[in-house]
């Protein structure tokens, strides 16, 4: 039987820990060895639905040996993957972001534009006839709750809605609306968390022409827990800033309840391009974004198209 690992992007979200964990569960039956690996700790969010779903934590790996077959799930960019990816022989994309990869062979791959990854697993699964467990369904249903922020993000089609729906039928949840509280409560109680985890928990890089930017995501249902502690972040943006080499760096706040999105950043030049990218007011180095929720949709296009230029 071919051996498959199945490996989620640097920071695990409850998408694609949770997507990891149902494709490895979709690789078995269409014939595979599959195991499933994440590449740093959890958010709060998705340890709550681990553990109320009763399902194992997943072990840390951030590299495989030469030649291991791999599965990326809920992404596909270079940086955001496995530190010794070149090595390695990506067999699998399943995925529902912009493409930025190059194969050495043939591939089987996975994309569409729906609002999670999940989404396009379920998917996957009735096109092949294949059961899906009560257990199956709650982590799908989770993972589209959490991408989807209850629909609320831009990214949300109608196909998701439909999906999300007939999911919750076969699922253990009753409540949707209360179970998807639930766990962005979960995520958003931040206090005992270190500012450099705090940061690193939902971050992305791209790479627009030679420019670095990372644009990091906090959604919760209290944004106060990131207003209180903004000297003690932009500290760390500071040094992550200098670091990691970085031509821009922000840190979105994004209130679930109100569906606002005000923006951490860090200096001068950093606030002149979002002023110009954005056409937003900026004070105290807080940006007001508005209704951006999705980073992806909403953020990161109009920030590389301005890099690109
Ligand atoms: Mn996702």
């Amino acid at each position: 039987m071919k051996e498959i690992k199945v490996i989620w992007h640097k920071i695990p979200d409850t998408d694609c820990t949770l997507s990891a964990i149902v494709a490895a569960d979709f690789l078995e039956k269409l014939g595979y060895k599959a195991t499933s690996f994440i590449q740093w700790k959890l958010n709060k969010e998705t340890e709550f639905i681990l553990k109320k779903l009763d399902l194992k934590i997943p072990e840390i790996k951030t590299s495989f040996p030469e030649w291991t077959n791999i599965c990326l799930v809920d992404h596909n960019e270079i940086f955001q993957t496995l530190d010794n990816i070149k090595e390695l022989n990506v067999e699998w994309i399943i995925d529902h972001h912009k493409i930025n990869f190059e194969s050495k062979s043939p591939i089987n791959m996975r994309v569409e534009t729906l609002c999670s990854t999940a989404s396009i697993l379920y998917k996957m699964y009735k096109e092949n006839s294949f059961e899906i467990s009560t257990k199956i369904a709650d982590m799908l249903l989770s993972c589209i709750l959490s991408d989807s922020l209850l629909f609320k993000s831009a990214t949300t089609t109608k196909e998701d809605i439909i999906l999300a729906k007939e999911l919750l039928e076969i699922s253990s949840i009753n409540d949707m609306e209360k179970y998807a509280l639930e766990m962005f409560n979960a995520k958003s109680d931040l206090w005992d968390i270190n500012v450099e985890d705090l940061i690193k928990y939902d971050y992305k890089e791209f790479e627009s022409g030679s420019q670095k930017l990372w644009v990091w995501t906090l959604e919760t249902t209290n944004p106060n827990y990131a207003f209180w502690r903004k000297q003690e972040i932009l500290e760390g943006l500071k040094k992550i800033k200098s670091e990691s080499n970085l031509d821009f760096i922000i840190l979105m706040v994004v209130d679930i309840i109100s569906e606002k999105n005000t923006t951490i950043v860090l200096d001068w030049k950093d606030s002149e391009i979002l002023e110009k990218v954005f056409n937003c007011k900026i004070e105290n180095n807080l940006a007001d974004l508005k209704n951006r929720l999705s980073r992806k949709k909403q953020i990161v296009p109009e920030l590389t198209e301005f890099f690109g230029k």
